[in-house]
């Protein structure tokens, strides 16, 4: 049985880990604001791949999952192509999934994947991107240290080549999903609010203000479903 939830909050890739991730704060209020019944943070919640460790950053962020944990919503984290071993929040009472869904107060079917699935080069070239964002960080952590707002980003640089190629991915695959009503992702780092076949679909985007794009959260509130930025 899939259950049933009137209200949802969604987002992803916050990339902890990356010192470019300012806005702690803005989420927690979004979540004070919205009240909703269920949470998905749909991966690359954690981004191990910049240095620190899953463990070492649930500690920095302390106050953060510890507001969490006390929330009443039920609080879902998926595995991402940066953080697929984030078990460890089972112990702190998450539910931890590959993917997710639910059905919306007005009974629509939701899927929540993280988006890597349409993503074939993040797979091959995984070995590379990891030593590239960890080189990535260390220049960042630099220029933070000397108070340069500038960040250095690969995805400025390969960004659109990228999007195009996973949303024909996404074109071609849509038939796994026929029996989805509404379908959730991120891993582009871009918003995305459209349709295809008869699959509505939502990309919350990304928490790192690339490419000047603010914060995304998917809200769905009975049958309202809003990319709000905050
Ligand atoms: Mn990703």
């Amino acid at each position: 049985m899939v259950k049933r939830y009137k209200s949802a909050f969604i987002t992803g890739d916050l990339h902890l880990g990356d010192v470019g991730f300012h806005h702690e704060q803005r989420l927690v209020d979004e979540i004070k604001k919205q009240r909703p019944e269920l949470i998905v943070f749909g991966g690359d919640t954690f981004d191990p791949w910049r240095g620190d460790s899953i463990e070492e950053l649930v500690a920095k962020y302390g106050k953060l999952f510890l507001f969490l944990k006390n929330l009443k919503s039920r609080v879902i984290f998926l595995r991402g192509n940066h953080d697929p071993e984030i078990d460890f929040l089972k112990k702190m009472g998450f539910g931890v999934k590959k993917k997710f869904k639910y059905v919306s107060a007005v009974g629509k079917l939701v899927k929540i994947i993280h988006g890597h699935e349409f993503d074939n080069d993040s797979q091959r070239f995984e070995f590379l991107t990891k030593r590239f964002v960890y080189l990535e960080e260390r220049v960042n952590r630099i220029m933070a240290f000397l108070n340069q707002d500038k960040i250095f980003r690969m995805i400025n640089l390969l960004g659109n080549i990228d999007l195009v190629r996973i949303l024909e991915n996404f074109q071609k695959r849509i038939k796994l999903y026929h029996n989805t009503d509404i379908l959730i992702f991120g891993h582009t780092h871009v918003p995305l609010v459209g349709q295809e076949k008869k699959v509505e679909f939502y990309n919350w985007g990304g928490w790192q203000n690339d490419l000047g794009i603010k914060p995304g959260i998917i809200v769905n509130r009975g049958s309202e479903v809003n990319l709000v930025h905050v």
